[in-house]
């Protein structure tokens, strides 16, 4: 690859934080109870229903899927927006009380990466309050300034793994694929920034464990801390131990 490196795009969920598990499934869960009804998404179920990105279509998704008998009312539209506005309430609380950190390496590489210069954004299909307010618990209130670009929910139609959010932050940015490498944490992630032709690197966590990452440039578990190496999955490290801007631009292809 020829061109040089200009910016990192990051998904948020599972990705900067896990959100996941402990986050966004509880916060669906209060707002279930809130509403009145008796769903109950396990651990291991949210696992399955993580197959569909977006809050509002995983409702829809549990719905058909795991409980056809509910007789929803006339407005699914409108109920299953309610009750999201909910979820998304619970969850910014949640976040505003300082209940979920970033993942491993997730500051030293955002701030590394500022400070060399490169442009950072976000790619997610998460909603846009979600993003600003994880990073401003996290990161202080200057955290979403890091980003000149948040890509974030409804803004593009189709949620990955279409690559229309990465095409979405490319296009905001002028920005062409190849100047580019994306950090993704589950299959649909990693699909969506292949679609858009993107270098990716792919941090697993819990869920996405045994997902397929074929075509992936790397593949570890975490991104590191110096004495906190990250465990190689796929692809080369060069004898790195933790993701830094070296190995960033290694797998990008240049020095
Ligand atoms: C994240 C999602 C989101 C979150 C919930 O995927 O799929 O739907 O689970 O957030 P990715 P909302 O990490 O690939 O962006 O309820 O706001 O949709
Ligand atoms: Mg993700």
């Amino acid at each position: 690859m020829s061109e040089k490196l200009r910016a990192l795009l990051f998904d948020v969920d599972g990705t900067l934080a896990d959100t996941e598990r402990d986050g966004h499934r509880v916060a669906f869960n209060r707002a279930f109870a809130e509403a009145g009804l008796d769903w109950n998404w396990s651990v291991e179920l949210y696992g399955e229903l993580l197959a569909v990105t977006g809050g509002k279509e995983r409702i829809r998704h549990f719905l058909e899927r795991y409980h056809s008998g509910f007789e929803a009312p006339p407005d699914l539209a409108g109920f299953v927006a309610g009750l999201h506005a909910a979820k998304t309430r619970h969850y910014v609380r949640m976040l505003t009380e300082g209940g979920i950190p970033l993942r491993s390496g997730v500051e030293r590489l955002l701030k590394a990466a500022s400070t060399a210069g490169l442009r950072l954004a976000i790619a997610t299909t998460t909603t846009p309050d979600n993003v600003t307010a994880l990073l401003a618990s996290t990161l202080g209130e200057e955290g979403a300034a890091l980003f000149e670009c948040i890509g974030a929910g409804d803004v593009v139609p189709a949620k990955k793994p279409a690559p229309d959010i990465y095409l979405y932050v490319l296009e905001k940015m002028g920005l062409d694929p190849a100047e580019c490498v994306a950090f993704e944490d589950s299959e649909n992630g990693l699909r969506s920034a292949l679609g858009a032709k993107l270098k990716t690197i792919v941090t697993t966590n819990d869920y996405t464990r045994g997902h397929d990452f074929g075509g992936a440039a790397l593949v570890v578990d975490r991104l590191g801390e110096p004495g906190e190496p990250f465990e190689l999955i796929d692809g080369d490290p060069a004898g790195a131990e933790y993701v830094d801007l070296d190995l960033v631009r290694r797998v990008h292809g240049h020095q």
